[in-house]
């Protein structure tokens, strides 16, 4: 490393914007471009890939592995997880450098159980400062992955901290999971560079059942898939293609242009792998799609093809868990970070059938997902249950002590294209609200362009989008809404867990790091 990077590595980048207020500078920008808008695509701008893209279909779809706990106490299991680089075949043919969690792309999928405890050890052996975050977790403050909670790879780095909660290769975080049974998944949340962190390859599933779900009798085994989706693009040599401003992700935070609306890729990965099949029986199955891509939104559709008619899509969660009742679609709409739990019901089809799981919002290469081969006959008797969960809490707007809006919107922040929430750009040392522990609030959230909104910390209740309800996707408990532009959205949080602060911020991950983020403080 150059002696200049070494010193670079000191910058706190807070001196790049000041601090708070005083360092953004008044004015919009010009346009950010919203790609391939058809009514309601992804706002991001596609960069194109320098190898020739494969056909679909080619290469069977790959489950990440389930962890095994190193040990097991009364209480408690315990996993050690390497951070590290390995040459992965995601596109055939090519040998990818992947940033992984225990060299599997997405990371070893975490099964817990609600009310465990599940403690994750985490070694840093990237190049860079690392963060973990487990999103949807109910995580005391300390173990939530604050952005300035860097886990250093060596102690040649400067690290900000939260609380001086930095530390040097190895950080354990403990996650009391007192919480719904849900889809969860953990990810890089470093401050300034989640989005190249999290394209190098850091995101995998931490599912987390309980006895409601069990008592259910869902697909499980190999009939119960989580599946990942994820855009990326790839340079001649077939190494992921991200525009930082700084390739060695040091300082300057931030995207090239015109990619600063958000990085979509033109190649479809599920689970890691461009464009998979899967060979699926003539049965029920339980699908666990988690939006994992740093911008793009998808709305996915189950094409039989000829004649017959897409297969219908049941939803049974959402981010944090089962719906009350199965609801059903014609198409599911995902954005960044949102997780939807389905079933598809392969029964009714022929072997040798081929469903393809198509996108509606993408266009050529992106237009393709995946594909599911019926290719066994087996007789399957499980009921679609349409009762899931009936005793779920529905949050009422008079239990709201206060309401506050939030807006999230692209602003200039000294000279640089910026993202900001209230006019503000993040500043860890900043809080926009300060809520009680246990209390309700409605938050007003509007924004400009897509803006995947992420609470940390406390799920909520979609209450409505403009003068309307809320809308087919927002059913349940979230985490994460789809805010769409010059849309007003209203949720209602309960602030339970834990004292402390916590972020919330834009999930499209180049907003997020160029600055779309912000704290309250539970107290
Ligand atoms: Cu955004």
């Amino acid at each position: 490393m150059s002696e200049s990077a070494r010193e670079r590595r000191s910058i706190n980048r807070r001196t790049f914007i000041g601090s708070g207020a005083a360092a953004v500078a008044a004015g919009v920008l010009g346009v950010p471009t919203l790609a391939g808008w058809r009514g309601q695509s992804s706002t991001g701008t596609q960069l194109r890939s320098g190898i020739r893209l494969p056909p679909p279909f080619r290469r069977p779809m790959a489950v990440p592995p389930v962890l095994t706990p190193s040990s097991r106490t009364e209480d408690a299991d315990v996993y050690q997880m390497r951070q590290y680089p390995v040459p992965l075949e995601v596109v055939p043919g090519y040998r990818t450098t992947v940033w992984t969690y225990g060299g599997s792309f997405p990371g070893p999928t975490i099964r817990s159980q609600s009310g465990r405890r599940t403690v994750v050890e985490h070694t840093n052996k990237l190049p860079v400062p690392t963060v973990v975050h487990l999103h949807g977790g109910v995580t005391p403050p300390e173990n939530d992955g604050y952005p300035t909670d860097l886990i250093l790879p060596d102690e040649s780095w400067v690290g900000y901290g939260h609380g001086g909660d930095t530390t040097v290769r190895t950080r354990t975080y403990e996650y009391p999971l007192q919480q719904r049974g849900a889809t969860l998944w953990y990810h890089d949340h470093r401050m300034d560079f989640t989005g190249p962190a999290v394209w190098n390859g850091l995101a995998g599933f931490h599912l987390v059942t309980d006895a409601e779900e069990e008592r259910l009798d869902l697909p499980d085994g190999a009939r119960e898939l989580p599946l990942a989706l994820m855009d990326r693009a790839f340079d001649a040599q077939g190494q992921f293609l991200y525009p930082s401003l700084d390739p060695e992700l040091i300082d300057p935070p931030g995207v090239r242009q015109p990619y600063e609306s958000g990085m979509l890729g033109d190649v479809i990965l599920v689970n890691g792998r461009a464009w998979p099949y899967h060979q699926v029986d003539t049965a029920l199955y339980r699908l666990r799609f988690l939006n994992a891509s740093n911008a793009r939104r998808y709305r996915l559709r189950f094409e039989v093809g000829g004649e017959e008619a897409d297969l219908p899509i049941t939803q049974i969660g959402s981010d944090h868990g089962l719906l009350a009742g199965a609801v059903r679609h014609e198409a599911l709409t995902l954005a960044p970070a949102e997780r939807f739990d389905v079933l598809v019901d392969f029964r009714s089809l022929q072997p040798g059938t081929h469903v393809r799981v198509v996108n509606d919002l993408g266009s050529g290469t992106t237009a393709d997902v995946m594909r599911f081969d019926v290719t066994r006959r087996v007789t399957d008797e499980l009921e679609v249950p349409e009762v899931l969960s009936p005793g779920i809490e529905r949050l009422h707007e008079n239990e709201a002590v206060r309401t506050r809006q939030m807006t999230f919107r692209s602003q200039t922040i000294d000279g640089m294209h910026g993202w900001v929430v209230n006019g503000e750009p993040f500043d860890p040392h900043m809080a926009h609200a300060t809520v009680e522990l246990g209390s309700t609030e409605i938050w007003e959230l509007t924004g400009d362009f897509h803006h995947p909104i992420h609470l940390h910390l406390a799920p909520f209740q979609v209450l409505g989008r403009g003068a309307g309800g809320p809308g087919p996707f927002d059913s349940g408990w979230k985490d994460t809404i789809d805010l769409r532009p010059a849309e007003t959205a209203r949720i209602i949080v309960r602030f339970d867990g834990y004292r402390g602060r916590y972020v919330f911020h834009c999930h499209n991950l180049e907003h997020e790091d160029m600055m779309m983020m912000a704290n309250f403080d539970v107290v």
